[in-house]
């Protein structure tokens, strides 16, 4: 029987599978108590005031941002704000992050979030820093894990929805990101209908060792297919990365059923070494392509964003050997590298099998030419010439495949809401486990590199209606945690997540919780507007900009009382928290701003650029109950009617008066 290509077949499994979960819904009422282990409570319970084993980093999907959570016990620690603003603590409103957000479209404050990605040493989390991708305006930031801070974004030229990124090469010199949308590259206006002529896809690969550096190394052209997932090779695959692709068919319409009807589609094998040999050896082109990196100054906590103009473009009919294609069936969605490097699994996620490909069987066809065919420079090898083995009957829709270290795979079935434990080498399955409901990816500490942590499987769910207290038409998005460490899984606990998670990953604590900065040093900042005494707060006029360079400290602002603003001038408040304590922050506030709050860390500074519309009196507070004082921690700004002849003044000490009397004097544009 040739396998599911009709659309009604697809429509009928879909039909079962909308069955089965029904089914697992009911079922799960009667028996979660059976399902739980007996000993669930006490495998994750943490005790108060104990600290929990793993890191787990998730992605916040339509959040834009990340969230970490600790493991085992599924205790939320912080929101880190990516590439969404982030009212909560000012993240893309203060002058300081906005930058941050910059793009060649401008400013661009929000995204889509899909793959955290710890950077690696040997092919193993390190806890340097976390990448992740923004899928909708192709960028990839990185975080600093000395901070939980985003510190770099960069912007990935001739592509349009960045998914399959940022995964790493073993010792994250690259991370990468390929186009999910083909597009015109470079884009320029042209019919929808041109789409199998004019529209291309690009792989690309972005130097990622070096902080504030981040660059596009080079980009291979490839035929306009949607790119959607990738991992590296390890150990003896080292050198190489894979990358899924489907509608092969390059339908622009429909894509449900028109980029649904060839058996297989193929995963890109790329030999990301030789192709920077041919990029050494001149043989791509430079290639005009704006895009705008911007990274955080280690020194003044400020943005910074600059504009590249180029990039080096590889097409494989250049450079023979970069890029083989692998039919796989079906639309597959994840690819996925065993610890050993052999084996690369893919999740056709409209497959009845999980297809496995092997790095031994595939260096072989290519040395013994095994091609079916050539598509723009690209050899096709023979499936059965690469293939290593296929998983029977595994479930429905599988997507995603994470390793335990000891032999065993478990594969996300998306459509059969499960998860499925199968063994390497024999492809047969040995346990699964349902999830409540609708798995996308999962996640085994280390489960994609080398060494997998192998204690813990987390599951992230699409759907969760009935699993919680109802909360409108709207209900979380969960993850359930599942303890692998013996033959079955066993489901631990479930928690309700921050936007939808699509990737996670996690790795011991003891790897980065030493590392942590406390405070920033005020001596060693270099912000411009940095108040580092209470004596050297200060007010200054140029021209329309007003510029209050103030204190915060427990429990009071420094100045407090501020005058001769007049209506027409642009206000920026240079906050600075003097604190030098762990976890001191304190938070700043203006009555009517049309702006966030400030919330800043001990020793930061960060500014609030703030318009007043009308005369009158704004009081400005703490945000942050920072003290028993708190509350009292206070004060007022005056705005007067443009043209009065208020005197610029504010309270502060004589010094600072004589100071601000200079600047003035010597600024003054007005
Ligand atoms: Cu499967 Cu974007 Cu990796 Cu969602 S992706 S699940
Ligand atoms: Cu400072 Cu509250």
């Amino acid at each position: 029987m040739r396998i599911l290509k009709s659309r009604s077949f697809w429509l009928g499994a879909i039909v079962v599978a909308g069955g089965a979960l029904t089914f697992g819904c009911n079922r799960a009422t009667a028996t979660t108590g059976d399902l739980v282990g007996g000993d669930a409570a006490s495998r994750v319970y943490v005790k108060p005031g104990e600290k929990d084993e793993l890191y787990a980093f998730l992605s916040g999907g339509f959040s834009g941002q990340v969230s970490v959570y600790g493991l085992p016990s599924g205790r939320m620690l912080k929101v880190i704000p990516v590439f969404s603003q982030n009212a909560e603590n000012g993240w893309g409103y203060n002058e300081e992050s906005k930058p941050m957000l910059n793009t060649t479209y401008g400013f661009v404050p929000w995204d889509d979030t899909h793959h955290t990605e710890l950077s690696q040493t040997d092919g193993v989390p390190d806890g340097r820093w976390l990448f992740i991708n923004g899928n909708n305006t192709p960028r990839i930031a990185r975080i600093d894990l000395t901070r939980f801070e985003t510190d770099e974004i960069i912007q990935i030229p001739n592509a349009a929805g960045g998914h399959a990124s940022p995964f790493s090469t073993p010792d994250s010199k690259y991370v990468v990101s390929a186009t999910r949308f083909s597009v015109p590259i470079p884009n320029t206006d042209m019919p929808i209908a041109d789409y199998k002529k004019g529209f291309k896809g690009t792989l690309s690969f972005i130097t990622a060792d070096q902080p504030g550096k981040m660059d596009v190394a080079f980009q291979i052209l490839m035929p306009g297919y949607d790119y959607d997932l990738g991992h590296a090779g390890k150990g003896p695959s080292d050198g190489w990365f894979f990358f899924t692709s489907y509608n092969s068919e390059q339908a622009n319409t429909k894509l449900e059923t028109n980029a649904s009807q060839n058996d297989k589609d193929y995963i890109a094998a790329v030999n990301w070494k030789r192709a920077e040999a041919c990029v050494a050896e001149g043989k791509a082109k430079t290639a005009p392509a704006e895009y705008v990196h911007n990274y955080m100054d280690e020194k003044s906590r400020s943005a910074k964003s600059e504009t590249k103009t180029s990039v080096k473009m590889l097409d494989p009919r250049d450079c023979a050997g970069i890029v083989y294609f692998l039919p796989t069936p079906k639309s597959p969605h994840g690819v996925d590298i065993d610890p050993s490097g052999e084996y690369i699994v893919a999740g056709g996620k409209l497959a009845t099998v999980i297809p496995v490909h092997s790095f031994t069987k595939l260096s072989k066809a290519i040395a013994d030419k095994a091609f079916e065919k050539e598509i723009d420079g690209i050899p096709v090898l023979k499936y059965g010439s690469v293939m290593a083995g296929e998983v029977q009957k595994p479930g429905l829709g599988p997507l995603h495949t994470e390793f335990d270290g000891k032999g065993y795979a478990y594969t996300s079935m998306f459509i059969s809401s499960e998860v499925v434990k199968w063994k390497l080498g024999t492809w047969e399955v040995v346990d699964r486990a349902p999830t409540y409901y609708s798995i996308g990816h999962l996640m085994i500490p280390g489960g994609d590199s080398k060494k997998p942590y192998g204690k813990y499987l987390l599951a992230m769910n699409k759907i969760t209606k009935d699993r919680y207290l109802p909360t409108g038409p709207e209900m979380a998005q969960s993850a359930q945690l599942f303890d692998i460490s013996g033959d079955r899984m066993k489901l631990l606990l479930d928690f309700p997540t921050i936007g939808e998670p699509h990737y996670a990953q996690a790795i011991p604590a003891s790897l980065i919780k030493d590392k942590q900065v406390k405070y920033y040093k005020l001596a060693e900042s270099t912000h411009p507007y940095i108040t580092k005494a209470e004596s050297e707060g200060g007010i200054t006029r140029t021209g329309k900009q007003v510029h209050i360079k103030m204190i915060a400290i427990r429990s009071h602002f420094a100045p407090d009382n501020i005058e001769g603003v007049t209506l027409g001038d642009t206000v920026y408040f240079h906050v600075t928290n003097l604190e030098q304590d762990w976890d001191i922050l304190h938070g700043f506030a203006v009555l009517g701003a049309t702006n966030s709050e400030l919330i800043l860390n001990p020793g930061e500074t960060k500014t609030l650029k703030w318009v007043p519309t009308r005369p009158g009196v704004y009081p400005f507070y703490c945000t942050d109950f920072c003290s028993a004082l708190h509350q009292e921690m206070q004060g007022y700004l005056r705005v007067s009617a443009a043209g009065s002849n208020v005197a610029l003044s504010a309270n502060i000490s004589p010094k600072a008066q004589a100071q601000m009397a200079k600047a003035t004097a010597g600024g003054a544009g007005k």
